[in-house]
């Protein structure tokens, strides 16, 4: 009996700190996560509707003909666009897809198309950024 107490107190003090360390680390870790957005003429398709807050790897993905690309803006009370572009992927040529990560906080977002028309065209998309 002594022996196995002894076992146990070994493992303890052999798993208990890397147990412990990886509890902290786990919780300064920002989430990163992947937002697919399918574009062509003339929608815009987020594969998720909302994201925790933190960086976003965002691909774009240019199934149409035209020239797209996917802005990013905050929305106001009022459901309109306000503020600055917070993020944005590079313009994209049918068939291609390209690459960005945004820095987002809490909220909602609208997400659209830069390109001349677009966005009246119906190339836009709502995504919530919940709290991480
Ligand atoms: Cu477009």
């Amino acid at each position: 009996m002594p022996v196995a107490v002894a076992v146990l107190v070994l493992t303890l003090l052999i798993t208990a700190p890397v147990a412990l360390g990886a509890v902290p680390a786990a919780r300064h870790h920002r989430p990163v996560s992947n937002l697919l957005i399918d574009a062509q003429e003339f929608s815009l398709w987020p594969s998720r509707a909302s994201v925790p807050a933190g960086t976003v790897l965002v691909e774009l993905w240019n199934r149409g003909q035209d020239m797209h690309d996917a802005w990013i803006r905050r929305l106001g009370r009022g459901g309109k666009m306000v503020g600055p572009v917070l993020g944005r992927t590079p313009i994209t040529l049918p068939g291609h897809i390209s690459h960005a990560t945004w820095h987002l906080r809490a909220g909602a977002y609208e997400l659209y198309c830069s390109m001349p028309g677009h966005l009246a065209l119906g190339m836009h998309a709502k995504l919530r950024v919940t709290r991480a």
